[in-house]
């Protein structure tokens, strides 16, 4: 993944809204909420997302 990366800037994960793990790598990222949304979080590999690499969360 990190190679993909170098590869193309666009997966690169420079900002704290992302994290890049290798498979089977776990990682963490923390935000906080001031009031109640629904967002979306996503994978940014090319073509990932349209075949649903992704999951809705509700934040209450
Ligand atoms: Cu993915």
């Amino acid at each position: 993944m990190k190679k993909m990366a170098k590869m193309d800037k666009a997966m690169g994960h420079s900002h704290s809204n992302s994290v890049l793990l290798e498979p089977k790598q776990k990682g963490e990222i923390i935000w906080k909420f001031d009031n109640a949304v629904d967002i979306e979080v996503a994978c940014n590999v090319p073509g990932h997302y349209q075949v649903g690499m992704i999951a809705k969360v509700d934040i209450n």
